[in-house]
């Protein structure tokens, strides 16, 4: 086992992974901007190493200033928590070829999986549902008609190297068709420095619905159950739950057993999530995320199972400590993101210090938080202060566990997202499970009260 890892994160995600080594025996060492000297992260850690200024180029996106950091304090291996260099191929490339440990999947996979087109066109040959759509990218108008046609509108043109939501253009008919795939080529080639697209059939209310995913490179692969993400905004997931309530036990068993499948025809190793839109009893994959993600602890709920834990091991070349039959889910889980942001004021980040914080407790709570009181929020990072996440018998319990979660939560100094997170959970409509991508198109938050638009074509569990 590694003696000494190196987190290459900020925030509460490197606080998470620093607990896991505790936990194993295992030092830490921090990595911190400037902007991030007086983080928990640097505090919690054996070590830290300060690798430059504010901006992430200068600090947490450097290549060699993480490495050399990993270099100077022996640390064996990098774990790269989400977002910043997770799903970076060259990266975990240059970490692999420098002798340290990479805490992720194999560079190979992360860069397939990168590409939205090639994922797809990986797991139609691995037997798995896909979207109806063309085979690979699509460059010419002639072809994109040809197989729209074939499809039906409205269809979705794809970056080929998007993901997440950006890049993407619904076109409704043959006229808008021409037109959206011009706008959706140069729009990638601009984001993304690849014009490549790809096209497929739209779905009207989906939900989205995650499969957890774990592999160690003695072949074993293992899912922690799925997750329902389709709570939303502008591509921000804000509500995560797991058992997705719209599953009938078939349709759920099939859709664990193709993600397996998925993981398998590519060898994966580590934690993989697969994600696939589910419109009524069929689901179809979408793209597979080759990180932790920020709301694994739910399935940590559900499983009682350290993820954290288990991505180390398999790094340090173990076999998972457990098999799939092994695997029992128990209850209920909720996870609701809490950013430093004005809901009514569409959603802009709010840096600050933190005045007087009190987070929730009690049966069933977790908190995954780096704030605490005399913390300043720096405009640098992501506006995510804490996660909470509950545990109940059922969903009914864990909805009423959250509720009350929110209700103690106190976080004085920045505008935040609590209440508005609280407003959701008490909806009617979220209380009976109809949940869609569409569930927040069109709604109003005046601070009070949430009106949500009339929804199309979703259905309870
Ligand atoms: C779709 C879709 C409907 N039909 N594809 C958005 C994120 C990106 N990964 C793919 N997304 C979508 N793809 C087809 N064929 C609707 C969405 C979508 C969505 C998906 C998941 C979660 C939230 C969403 C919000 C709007 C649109």
């Amino acid at each position: 086992m590694f003696k000494k890892i190196l987190v290459a994160n900020r925030g509460e995600i490197a606080l998470r992974v620093m607990r896991a080594c505790k936990e194993m025996g295992i030092a830490t060492v921090a990595v911190h901007s400037e902007a991030d000297i007086d983080s928990l992260h640097v505090r919690f850690a054996d070590e830290a190493v300060c690798i430059g200024p504010n901006l992430p180029g200068e600090s947490y996106l450097n290549f060699n200033r993480i490495i050399s950091a990993a270099e100077i304090t022996s640390a064996e291996a990098i774990h790269p928590g989400y977002g910043f260099l997770s799903e970076n191929a060259e990266f975990a490339e240059a970490v692999v070829s420098c002798g340290i440990g990479w805490i992720g999947p194999s560079p190979s996979a992360v860069e397939k999986m990168g590409n939205k087109s090639v994922a797809k066109d990986t797991m139609r040959s691995a037997g798995l549902p896909v979207i109806p759509g063309s085979d690979g990218a699509v460059t010419d108008e002639k072809e994109a008609l040809r197989i729209a046609d074939e499809i039906g509108y409205p269809v979705i043109i794809k970056a080929a190297s998007g993901g997440g939501g950006r890049g993407m253009r619904v076109a409704r008919d043959p006229q808008d068709l021409a037109n959206a795939i011009l706008i959706a080529r140069a729009e990638a080639e601009s984001a993304f420095g690849d014009a490549s697209v790809y096209l497929e059939k739209y779905l009207p209310t989906p939900r989205h619905v995650e499969v957890q995913l774990l592999g160690d490179s003695h072949g074993s692969i293992v899912h922690m159950g799925e997750r329902e993400c389709s709570i939303q905004r502008r591509h921000q997931k804000l509500i995560e739950e797991s058992p997705c309530v719209a599953l009938k036990p078939s349709v759920r068993e099939r859709l664990h057993a193709a993600a397996v499948q998925g993981a398998r025809a590519m060898n994966y190793t580590s934690a993989g999530t697969m994600e696939f839109l589910v419109q009524g009893d069929e689901f179809y994959f979408m793209e597979m995320n080759t990180r932790i993600q920020v709301e694994h602890p739910v399935s940590e709920m559900v499983t009682g199972r350290d993820l954290i834990k288990e991505m180390i091991a398999i790094a340090a070349g173990q076999p998972l400590s457990f098999t799939q039959k092994e695997v029992r889910f128990t209850g209920h889980a909720i996870e609701c993101r809490i950013n430093a942001e004005d809901p009514t004021r569409d959603f802009m980040p709010c840096p600050g210090t933190i005045g007087f914080v009190h987070l929730p407790g009690g049966m069933g709570v977790r908190v995954d938080s780096h704030i605490y009181q005399g913390y300043t929020i720096t405009p640098y990072y992501d506006s995510m202060i804490a996660k909470i996440i509950v545990l109940g018998l059922d969903r009914d319990e864990a909805v009423g566990r959250m509720i009350r979660s929110l209700e103690e939560c106190v976080v004085d100094g920045v505008k935040n997202t609590i209440e508005f997170q609280r407003a959701i959970l008490s909806a009617p409509r979220f209380q009976r499970g109809e949940l869609s991508t569409k569930f927040l198109d069109g709604f109003s938050w005046d601070g009070r009260t949430l009106s949500l638009a009339e929804p199309v074509g979703v259905v309870a569990a």
